[in-house]
């Protein structure tokens, strides 16, 4: 009976508990690990037939032995062609989603060209908020309060449009997720 009382409590606890862990724990909108664009509309060449796979993939290789670091996991999405380089251009746009959550973190890397090399986030076909990369190859994480704009549906772009010279020209993102904090 005594055992009995114990795991009724631990269950309860747990009941408790668990709701609470869940809805604190980011909710991942989009790592690319399943290797496709499933889901999401892309225009354009920049960003190829599929994300980029591993340190391998021609597209984290950039002139003067420059390299694309730091995506999450193996997948990700590169703007930099293997063939045109910082020529091609394109958008990939997300599936809509409702924002629940007060943040939005990702990891970019690549030109600071704003509204040409970036991030959008889009609600009432609008650029809600928007972030370039830092003119750097290492992808760095960076984030949107959101919290004004709960209840909002929304999706997300990510642009290469076409940059003076090309110089910067690309872009890199991985894992977009929702967060509390
Ligand atoms: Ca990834």
């Amino acid at each position: 009976m005594k055992i009995k009382l114990l795991s009724c409590t631990c269950a309860a606890a747990m009941l408790l508990y668990a709701p609470v862990s869940m809805g604190g724990e980011p909710v991942i909108f989009v790592d690319f690990e399943n290797g496709s664009w499933r889901g999401w509309e892309v225009d354009g060449k920049a960003f190829g037939e599929a994300p980029a796979i591993g340190s391998k993939d021609p597209r984290t290789e950039f002139p003067g032995s420059r390299r694309l670091e730091g995506w999450s996991g193996e997948a990700f999405a590169s703007s930099w062609n293997a063939s045109r380089g910082d020529g091609a251009t394109g958008r990939l746009i997300s599936p809509e989603f409702k924002i629940e959550k007060p943040l939005i973190a990702f990891l970019i890397a690549g030109g600071r060209h704003e509204g040409l090399q970036c991030i959008n986030l889009m609600v009432d076909d609008k650029v809600a908020r928007t972030a370039t990369g830092e003119n750097s190859d290492i992808m760095t994480e960076s984030s949107w309060d959101v919290s004004d704009l709960k209840g909002k549906t929304a999706r997300i772009e990510v642009v290469d449009e076409p940059v003076e010279g090309n110089s910067w020209a690309h872009i890199g993102i991985d894992r977009i997720e929702f967060r509390d904090k």
